[in-house]
């Protein structure tokens, strides 16, 4: 064997489907070798009592998007890869976001522009597809999903955002032509203004009404059209962000009808609640965003649903905004309504570290299923897999050395992103990131970021694993 660049001994490595005890070589900043015994090597990691994860994949996360009324992202693209190294995640995919009015190709351009230079750790880009012109659907979305674009997000509410059924339908014949992956925000535009005006002019204007204005039948509804708009097209879809039951009785009742109907959940769904949104001063709209985080009922169904295969990944729809500041959650530097605060809640180095604490270290999940939600399946859907999410010979040495004992009080000073809150802060959880590396090279250890700035490449992404034709007999 040529010599190894790197050694991880000792460990017990996990992917979605095995934990083996074995070393770990890297070569060129790849997965070359898994054994016992290996060579020595110019540089070691002792993983004793550790385990080697696949590094994580967040497919759902904001970063230095460019926001409509003032409002600014906490995190760029240097901020928020080095909080998610700090987390354990080695490949993000944030989104490149059409205005109406403007060019699909123009967005992806302006955000290459901001990621270039700055990314600790590789990208990928779901396209947000928001004015789907006929030059769009017909020239800019099909040349961008053949040049490495190959999944986009449509919105079914946000007045700037949103979609008709009609242009739906439109945007989900192109992906079923090109064989690209739809994400779907499921929650009706109508229903939430109505909400919304009614509360308005009854005074009701704190965060909390926030969720009341956005109740769980909102986004049942809206995750029922989207379903019977994607068997109308034959086309798989992932709902993302499902919040709690109803929804979920909607997702799994079309994949029990053999419909390719696939899901996300986020950490908030599984450790907030609407009781959140209700704390002194203002201080709920730091858990603002949407679907809404629901009651402990709805909690208990998310997590039946990572148990039992409903969802495939778990994402943490990091959507940075700072809560002591007019270009965030306070915006224009008063307390205004509900409706005009900034949706999303920081979390993407938080994600992993949650989940394995709640879902491994109290036995709801086993390691495996942590790996497919973390890391596996989001590198399968979004056409990343087996370079990212899996530790293989040839696959990128993007890994965790984590450590399943260690306690952690979650306090907002140590974290990384540049956000001024965390939903999270107080919470105690054991099992957290110790290294992690990005194609062989150490860009976390024990609390600190090493990743030079820019070091991030931009991955161009294959076609769906999940997407891919039905057989017919
Ligand atoms: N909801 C979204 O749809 N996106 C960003 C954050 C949020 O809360
Ligand atoms: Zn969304
Ligand atoms: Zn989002």
């Amino acid at each position: 064997m040529t010599e190894l660049d790197l050694v991880i001994r000792q460990g017990t490595v996990v992917t979605a489907a095995d934990v083996m005890q074995c070393d770990v070589g890297i070569k060129a900043g790849r997965i070359v070798a898994l054994a016992a015994n290996l060579p020595q090597a110019p540089q070691e990691i002792d993983a004793t009592d550790r385990l080697v994860l696949p590094g994580g994949v967040d497919a759902h996360c904001h970063m230095d998007q460019p926001m409509s009324d003032g409002v600014v992202m906490a995190d760029d693209f240097y901020t928020g890869t080095r909080s998610a190294v700090a987390g354990g995640t080695t490949t993000v995919i944030p989104f490149a976001c059409q205005f109406k009015g403007g060019s699909l190709k123009a967005a992806v351009e302006d955000y290459h522009q901001r990621a270039t230079g700055n990314a600790v750790v590789d990208y990928a880009f779901h396209l947000i597809v928001a004015d789907p012109t006929p030059t769009v659907l017909d020239e800019e979305l099909p040349e961008l999903i053949r040049s490495g674009y190959t999944s986009f997000k449509v919105y079914m509410t946000y007045d700037d955002l949103k979609l008709s059924d009609r242009q739906l339908l439109d945007v989900l014949a192109v992906a079923r032509q090109e064989g690209a992956f739809v994400m779907v925000h499921a929650e009706n535009s109508d229903c939430i203004a109505w909400m919304v005006q009614r509360l308005e002019a009854l005074g009701k204007t704190a965060p909390r009404y926030h969720a009341t204005a956005r109740p769980m039948v909102v986004e049942r509804e809206a995750t029922h059209r989207a379903i019977a708009l994607a068997e109308l097209v034959d086309v798989p879809i992932l709902i993302v962000h499902v919040s709690g039951a109803e929804a979920v009785e909607q997702i799994q009742w079309a994949q029990n009808r053999g419909l390719r109907i696939y899901a996300e959940t986020c950490p908030q769904y599984l450790f907030l609640t609407e009781a959140d949104l209700d704390q002194p001063n203002f201080e709920g709209a730091k858990c603002i965003c949407s679907p809404p985080p629901r009651d402990k009922a709805n909690q208990q169904v998310i997590w039946d649903g990572l148990c039992n295969g409903v969802f495939h990944v778990l994402s943490s729809d990091h959507a940075p905004f700072r809560y002591d500041d007019p270009k965030g959650k306070q915006i224009c530097g008063t307390h205004s309504s509900f409706h005009a605060v900034p949706n999303g809640i920081p979390g993407i180095e938080t994600r992993l570290p949650l989940l394995f604490s709640e879902g491994v270290n109290k036995g709801r999940i086993d390691l495996n299923t942590f790996v497919s939600l973390t890391s596996t399946n989001p590198a399968k859907l979004y056409g990343l897999y087996p370079r990212k999410g899996t530790i293989a010979i040839g696959a990128d040495a993007d890994l965790v050395i984590w450590d399943p004992q260690r306690q952690v009080t979650i306090h907002n000073a140590m974290l990384h992103h540049n956000v001024d809150y965390t939903p999270y802060e107080g919470m105690t959880i054991q099992g957290y990131p110790e290294i992690t590396l990005s194609r062989g090279e150490v860009v976390y250890r024990q609390g600190e970021v090493l990743a030079a700035r820019g070091r991030g490449a931009f991955l161009p992404c294959g076609l769906s694993s999940f997407a891919r034709p039905k057989l017919t007999p």
